[in-house]
């Protein structure tokens, strides 16, 4: 068993190459079902780095390695899943209430990020047992 696809699944997105290069283009209710309300991007993280370690009470994104290569390790509370990032044309969405870890970057590693709503610091939960414990009440209250 793996984490539902509905909240967490790999996507591939097309390459407009010609003889110059490569351009990839993320359009709104096309390879993206949300409103992007926020962009960011993440690089330089030093070696042996892990990052994230936190979920999101209503956040999703959609999560592009531009550059070098990076894994994710993500857990719904009952199922962990790992997923290495190493190429422009695939991303991770990541929804609501899914933990993620970032770990092994590349040095050269930049990870663009999609995300539907603005930062607050309040949806996110940093304490796996809390989250743990809010994804089992969830599951629970789910019919
Ligand atoms: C996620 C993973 C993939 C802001 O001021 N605005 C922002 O939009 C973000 C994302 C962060 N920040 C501040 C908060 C911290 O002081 O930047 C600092 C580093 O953020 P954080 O430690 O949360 O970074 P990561 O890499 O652990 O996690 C980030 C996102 O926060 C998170 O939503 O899913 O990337």
């Amino acid at each position: 068993m793996s984490i539902s696809k509905e909240r967490f699944h790999r996507l591939e997105f097309a390459t407009k190459g010609d003889s110059r290069g490569q351009l990839i283009a993320l359009e709104e209710d096309r390879q993206i079902p949300f409103t992007v309300r926020r962009v960011y991007y993440i690089f330089d993280t030093q070696p042996g780095v892990v990052r994230g370690l936190h979920a999101h009470y209503d956040l999703e994104q959609i999560i592009v390695c531009v550059k070098g290569s990076c894994t994710f390790k993500v857990f719904d509370g009952i199922h962990w899943q790992t997923e290495t990032l190493n190429k422009p044309s695939e991303g991770l969405y990541v929804g609501r209430m899914i933990w993620r870890e970032m770990h092994e970057f590349s040095s050269d590693c930049v990870l663009m990020v999609l995300a539907s709503e603005l930062f607050r610091d309040a949806d996110y939960i940093r304490d796996l047992d809390t989250f743990k414990s809010i994804a089992r009440t969830q599951r629970e209250a789910t019919p």
